[in-house]
C-alpha cells in the first residue's frame, strides 16, 4: 500500500507558485522558478524564487571572505601545494593567537587572520539571523526560526567570543580547521577538569538526546498514519479525521499520554533551542567561574572525593 515505508512518497507538481502576496512597501520579488525531479525526491520539487536581499548578499560574501581566508591561510601552510592541501584539509587549521596576545590584535601571522575571519564570519552568521528575521515578518509569521537559530548563535559566541573576553584572551577560543577544532574540544573538557561533571554539558547532552527521541517518535507517528492523510495538517486543521486520533491513541496506549499535533512542535523546539542554550551557559562558566569541574563535582557531591 502507498505510504507504507519510509521512502515512498508523493511528488507534487504543477504550476510555480510565487506564494502569498506582498506587504506594501516591499521589493519586487524575483520570480524565476524551476522544477527538480531529484530534490522533489527529498523535498519540494520546486526550486525558488529565492530573496536574495541586501543581509542576504552581505552576508554571503563575508562567509565568502572568511572561508577564503581560512583556505588561503591553509594553503600557505602547505606552501601552497593544491595536493597537499587537499591531502591535508581535515588537520589542517587555522589557530587563535598565543595567551600572551590577551585580547589585543596580534601580527597576522599570529593570530590576526583568525580574529579577521572571526570578525567576517560573526558578522555574516548575524547578518544571515536579521535575514531570517525579516523574511518571516514580511511573511507575516511569527519569528521563532529566528529565536531558535539566536540560541545556536549564543553558543558560537559563548565559545568564539563571551568566554575568550570574560578569561581576557583569544587563545581560549576554538581555531577553524575539521579535527583541530576536535581537538580543542578534548582539551577544553582536560584544561577544565572534565566538562561531565559540568551539570550544564549534562543538561545540553540531555536536551541533543531528547530532541532526536523527540524527532524519531515525531517523525515515525505521523509516517505511520500517513495513509490516513496525518501528515497534510490542513485537513486535519478542519477535519479531525482518524489520523491524528489514531497516532494520539498510539501514545496514550503505549505510555499513558499524548502530545497533540501542535504542542508536539513547542516540544521539538524546547529540546533543540535548550541543547545550545545551556550548553553556552556551561561554557561560560567554564574559566571565568569553574576552574576545575571535577573538583566542583567533588565539592557538591557528583564525585568521590580524589
Ligand atoms: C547537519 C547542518 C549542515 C551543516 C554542516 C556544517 C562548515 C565548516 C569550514 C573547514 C549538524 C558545515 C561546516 C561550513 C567548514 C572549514 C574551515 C548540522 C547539519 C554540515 N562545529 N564538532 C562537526 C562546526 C564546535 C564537534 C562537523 C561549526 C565546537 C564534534 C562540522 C561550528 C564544539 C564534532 C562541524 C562548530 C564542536 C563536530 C559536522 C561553529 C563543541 C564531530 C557538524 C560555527 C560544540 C563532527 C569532524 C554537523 C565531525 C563535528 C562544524 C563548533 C564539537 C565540520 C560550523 C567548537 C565533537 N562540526 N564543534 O553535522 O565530524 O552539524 O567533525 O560553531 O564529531 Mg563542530
Ligand atoms: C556548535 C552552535 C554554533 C553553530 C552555529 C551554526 C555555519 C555553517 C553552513 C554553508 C552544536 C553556524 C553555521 C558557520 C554554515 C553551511 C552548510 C551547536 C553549535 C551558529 N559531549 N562538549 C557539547 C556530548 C564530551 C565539549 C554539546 C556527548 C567530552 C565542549 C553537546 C558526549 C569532551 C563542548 C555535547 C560528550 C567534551 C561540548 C554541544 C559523550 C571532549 C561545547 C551542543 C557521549 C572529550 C558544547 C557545554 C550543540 C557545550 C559541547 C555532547 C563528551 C567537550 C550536547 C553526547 C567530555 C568543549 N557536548 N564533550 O548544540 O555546549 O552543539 O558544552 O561523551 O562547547 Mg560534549
Amino acid at each position: 500500500m502507498a505510504y507504507q515505508n519510509i521512502f515512498t512518497q508523493v511528488q507534487v507538481q504543477c504550476a510555480a507558485h510565487h506564494g502569498v502576496a506582498l506587504r506594501p512597501g516591499s521589493s519586487e520579488r524575483e520570480t524565476q522558478t524551476t522544477f527538480s525531479y531529484w530534490l522533489g525526491k527529498i523535498g519540494d520539487a520546486q526550486v525558488g524564487p529565492i530573496y536574495l536581499g541586501v543581509t542576504g548578499v552581505v552576508s554571503a560574501i563575508f562567509f565568502a571572505f572568511a572561508l577564503l581566508i581560512i583556505g588561503l591561510n591553509m594553503l600557505a601552510q602547505v606552501d601552497w601545494n593544491v595536493i597537499a592541501f587537499i591531502k591535508n584539509f581535515c588537520w589542517l587549521a587555522l589557530e587563535p593567537p598565543k595567551a600572551e596576545y590577551g585580547l589585543s590584535f596580534p601580527p597576522l601571522a599570529e593570530g590576526g587572520w583568525w580574529l579577521t575571519t572571526g570578525f567576517f564570519l560573526t558578522a555574516s552568521i548575524l547578518l544571515w539571523w536579521v535575514r531570517t528575521y525579516r523574511r518571516s515578518r514580511a511573511l507575516g509569521m511569527g519569528t521563532h526560526v529566528s529565536w531558535a537559530f539566536a540560541s545556536a548563535i549564543f553558543l558560537y559566541l559563548a565559545l568564539g567570543f563571551i568566554q575568550p573576553v570574560m578569561m581576557g584572551t583569544w587563545s581560549e577560543a576554538p581555531p577553524f580547521g575539521i579535527f583541530p577544532h576536535l581537538d580543542w574540544t578534548n582539551n577544553f573538557s582536560i584544561k577544565y577538569g572534565s566538562l561531565y561533571y559540568n551539570p550544564f554539558h549534562c543538561l545540553s547532552i540531555a536536551f541533543l538526546y531528547g530532541s532526536a527521541l523527540l524527532f524519531a517518535m515525531h517523525g515515525a507517528t505521523i509516517l505511520a498514519v500517513s495513509r490516513y492523510g496525518g501528515e497534510r495538517e490542513i485537513e486535519q486543521a478542519v477535519d479531525r479525521g482518524t489520523a491524528l486520533e489514531r497516532a494520539a491513541l498510539f501514545w496514550r496506549w503505549t505510555m499513558g499520554f499524548n502530545a497533540t499535533a501542535e504542542s508536539i512542535h513547542r516540544w521539538a523546539w524546547w529540546f533543540a533551542v535548550l541543547c545550545p542554550l545551556t550548553g553556552a551557559i556551561g561554557i561560560i562558566l567554564s574559566g571565568p567561574v569553574v576552574d576545575n569541574w571535577f573538583d566542583w563535582g567533588v565539592k557538591h557531591g557528583l564525585a568521590p572525593p580524589r
